[in-house]
């Protein structure tokens, strides 16, 4: 053919590429020449918006040629690559992280302001892509950190949302969401590849043909999409290293109907385009509407298919033996929502491959793992049959095949118990037929794992109890992690500094080695220094809020955090109970104002826009903060901020700014929890319940350095059985019952009583997350806090140990742990 003809020739076109020349020089003529020719402007006239693009391409080139060459490899080398499979990736800002990874920081601060540019306010116009809802997505992106810092082949699949998580803003207190339009000023990190798009089917019909004196199936799907992959750059911290997280957008395969727009109809014209379009458009809520359903199992269908094709099509090589495909390949299943991933690996063996069932199950088994972050019932995905037979008839039909194999072994092993049988069965019958998915992924997944130590025992002697029974080998618990280039090294740079002068710089990809900072805890000189971090870094808060037009910090306060999604579970109405009852006891004498600490409360929480009482105790807290902040009675010792639209952006100036973490959750149901381990990292002490990783936080920092409160798991589990009455606890305790009367008595709602009746009634007659009967306890819990606070130097004392004995939570721990227990792969240099 005519292209082998025209070989390159020019030296250049041989050459390997080769990234700019790590100079102030080489990066200013760089970041210059994006300005000129890709952002199409002069440096005189640019925006901060262009300034920001161009910087961010002048990033991109000192990365590429690793990229290359990392993407190469993947062909050529035998390694295991680590598929990550998760519909959220809560990303943060890039830029920073980026320049940090690359070593350019200075680099670029300074060629830029040699451009006279201040680099600071570049970095301020950056928009984090929110393409996640809180605690599971943002885990996923500092596993693909570690994973790069590591050297692990691995590619992070998920979904190009074109709006991530709502904008929250508040009207009278209240929570109003808005789109967030992340992609509206141009999206720099990504690299679109539309040759390179998946076709993705739906719906439609099965048949059985004869095929060479075979019976297979095939499905007849009626309708599809295209996948269309964006590429974004993951780089490892200071390893060359460059991994990739392929987010994939839907567009029509039709997209635009000429005929009919020629007749008129411009609306119907491009609906085909509309509908395949909705599939990217937006992160599901956590929590949904029945509408939303089936757009949200369309959305795991198509990312999960377009990644198992692309692993399969592009990223093998060509003459791949399936057979070996568990050597290649772990497809790790971040919770329910890729599970999908298994039947659709099957139908790609079986019906397109054409291997024997047996062979086909046989690789899936060991390409599939599965993490799970959630004890929550109602969070347990299940699909109704109707539906997923309706979207994905072929799906349906081997998810049966595998359920009645797998029925079949459980009565090999345990005998004809029905009762079991009707448990474990992959498909449930009440309230309607449904795919239960948790068990899915528990049968095909090599591994099963929880992300905590008592959530995963919970796992086992629970949620899926039966399974553990059978294959106990199967559970494994993985405590998650955070990543600390982002959480300690980017977002607290004094503190950063500080600890690399005492210990070296190495801390950055071997947290264990904070441990050094022991020793330093009887150091008073130390011991000062830290203490005027942690004094710049509120003061560096107090001007993050300011800037957003928020209320900023008062000096001296202690600052007391409750940053996480906004949930029943995690309580957040016991801190307003605490809050009240503090605000109560000042205004009516009965507390000594002198033993009561100045504190600042801030909060910061979405809520899922359909969740009622999530919202109702947003207003609550606002209220409530009003009416503090306003008081003068408490001035100067009672402050409540509620910033809103808390992000990962806000999270990296309020968690070095903490003194006080608040882990609250009921026991039993927090599965893990990471931004404990954040604060913790930063020197906050934390005041919370036994409950997911605060468990391990507790026994690593010492009793000494945490306030527990609360019952226990167990506990929790006695008073359900024995009949829990909340109102007998708001009866017997006086603090409670007053706090409790002051918000019933419309005095946050301007004498309203109704404005939080519903909540008041709630907490009286149901209480499910037990708040209630925890109050007394966190109340005391709360005493020493200010008991503590009043000694600084012991306190300070305390938040080093925190930072000295948080290596542990480190991600790329986490990460060591998946790949020598669950993923069986390594590092490749
Ligand atoms: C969260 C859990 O609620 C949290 O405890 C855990 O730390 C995090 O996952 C990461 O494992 N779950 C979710 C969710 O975000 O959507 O279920």
């Amino acid at each position: 053919d005519n292209t082998s003809e025209l070989r390159p020739t020019h030296p250049l076109a041989l050459a390997p590429v080769v990234a700019p020349a790590a100079s102030v020089d080489g990066f200013a003529k760089q970041f210059l020449q994006n300005l000129n020719f890709d952002q199409g402007v002069t440096l005189s006239s640019s925006d901060v918006n262009d300034q920001y693009l161009a910087l961010a391409y002048t990033v991109r080139d000192y990365l590429m040629a690793r990229w290359f060459d990392d993407r190469a490899k993947q062909k050529t080398q035998q390694a295991k690559t680590v598929c990550y499979l998760s519909a959220e990736y809560l990303l943060g800002r890039q830029l920073d992280n980026n320049l940090l990874a690359a070593r350019l920081t200075d680099i670029a601060t300074e060629a830029l302001a040699q451009c006279g540019i201040d680099i600071d306010a570049v970095r301020a116009v950056e928009i984090e892509p929110g393409l996640g809802n809180g605690g599971l997505g943002r885990l996923a992106a500092c596993f693909i950190d570690s994973l790069a810092t590591m050297s692990v082949p691995t590619i992070g699949y998920g979904i190009r949302y074109e709006y991530g998580i709502f904008r929250q803003a508040f009207a009278d207190g209240q929570q109003v969401e808005q789109p967030d339009a992340w992609l509206r000023m141009g999206s720099p990190w990504d690299f679109a590849h539309p040759e390179a798009a998946q076709t993705i089917s739906f719906a439609g019909h099965t048949e059985t043909y004869d095929d060479e004196g075979v019976e297979r199936t095939r499905w007849v799907p009626e309708w599809n999409v295209l996948a269309v992959p964006y590429n974004m750059m993951v780089p490892g911290y200071h390893n060359g290293r460059v991994n990739t997280l392929r987010l994939w957008r839907a567009v029509a395969t039709n997209a635009f109907d000429l005929h009919t727009f020629n007749s008129g109809d411009y609306v119907e014209s491009v609906r085909a385009q509309t509908f395949a379009e909705n599939i990217s458009k937006v992160l599901y809520p956590e929590d949904s509407t029945p509408q939303g359903k089936e757009l949200r199992l369309q959305q795991q269908y198509f990312f999960v298919a377009a990644s198992i094709a692309d692993f399969i099509d592009n990223v093998l090589p060509d003459d791949f033996d399936l057979e070996g495909l568990p050597e290649r390949v772990i497809f790790q299943l971040n919770d329910t929502h890729p599970v999908i991933g298994v039947p659709e690996l099957m139908r790609v063996l079986v019906d397109e491959k054409k291997l024997e069932w047996d062979a086909a199950w046989a690789i899936t088994q060991k390409c599939f793992a599965y993490t799970c972050h959630t004890l929550l019932p109602e969070a347990l995905e299940v699909w109704s049959v109707d539906l997923l037979g309706r979207l994905l008839p072929r799906h349906l039909e081997i998810i049966y095949r595998i359920n009645d194999a797998f029925l079949l072994q459980v009565r090999e092993q345990f005998g004809d118990d029905e009762l079991l049988i009707r448990n474990m069965s992959i498909i449930g019958e009440h309230p309607y037929r449904s795919v239960r998915m948790a068990y899915l992924a528990t049968v095909a997944g090599s591994k099963v794992n929880g992300v905590a130590e008592l959530h995963s025992q919970l796992l086992r002697d629970n949620v899926l109890k039966d399974f553990a029974t059978m294959w106990p080998d199967k559970f494994t618990n993985v405590t998650n992690g955070v990543t600390p280039r982002r959480f300690l090294r980017l977002a607290n740079p004094d503190l950063s500094a500080l600890i690399t002068e005492a210990l070296g710089a190495g801390w950055t990809v071997d947290l264990e080695r904070l441990r050094g900072l022991e020793a330093l805890a009887d150091d008073a000189d130390f011991r000062e220094r830290f203490a005027a971090v942690k004094a710049a870094n509120k003061r560096r808060l107090s001007r993050v809020l300011e800037a957003r037009g928020d209320t900023p910090l008062d000096d001296g306060h202690m600052l007391d955090v409750m940053i996480k999604r906004l949930h029943e579970y995690k309580r957040q109405t016991l801190k307003v109970l605490h809050i009240v009852s503090t605000y109560e006891g000042i205004v009516s004498g009965r507390l000594d104002v002198d033993d009561v600490q100045a504190r600042t409360f801030l909060f910061g929480a979405k809520a899922a826009p359909g969740y009622g009482m999530a919202k109702r105790i947003i207003h609550l807290i606002n209220a409530v903060g009003e009416v503090v902040s306003a008081d003068e009675r408490v001035q100067g010792k009672l402050k409540v901020l509620y910033p809103a639209n808390y992000n990962v952006t806000l999270a990296e100036s309020i968690i070095p700014a903490a003194d006080l973490s608040e882990q609250i959750s009921l026991a039993g149901k927090e599965a893990s929890g990471t931004g404990n381990m954040k604060l913790a990292l930063n020197g906050a002490l934390t005041i919370g319940t036994d409950d997911g990783a605060n468990v391990e936080i507790r026994k690593l920092v010492g009793d000494d350095n945490f306030f527990l409160f609360g019952m226990s798991e167990p506990e929790v589990e006695a008073l359900w059985a024995e009949g829990y009455r909340p109102s007998d606890f708001y009866q017997q305790d006086d603090d409670l019952r007053r706090a409790i009367d002051l918000i019933a008595s419309g005095a946050f709602s301007g004498g309203d009583r109704t404005v939080f009746e519903p909540l008041v009634s709630n907490l009286l007659y149901d209480d499910r997350f037990m708040a209630l009967a925890d109050f007394r306890s966190y109340l005391d819990a709360q005493d020493r806090v200010d008991a503590a606070y009043a000694d600084q130097d012991a306190w300070v004392r305390a938040a080093i140990l925190n930072v000295a004995r948080s290596g542990y939570f480190s991600s790329d721990r986490a990460m060591r742990d998946y790949l020598d227990r669950i993923w069986h792969a390594a590092p490749v240099s």
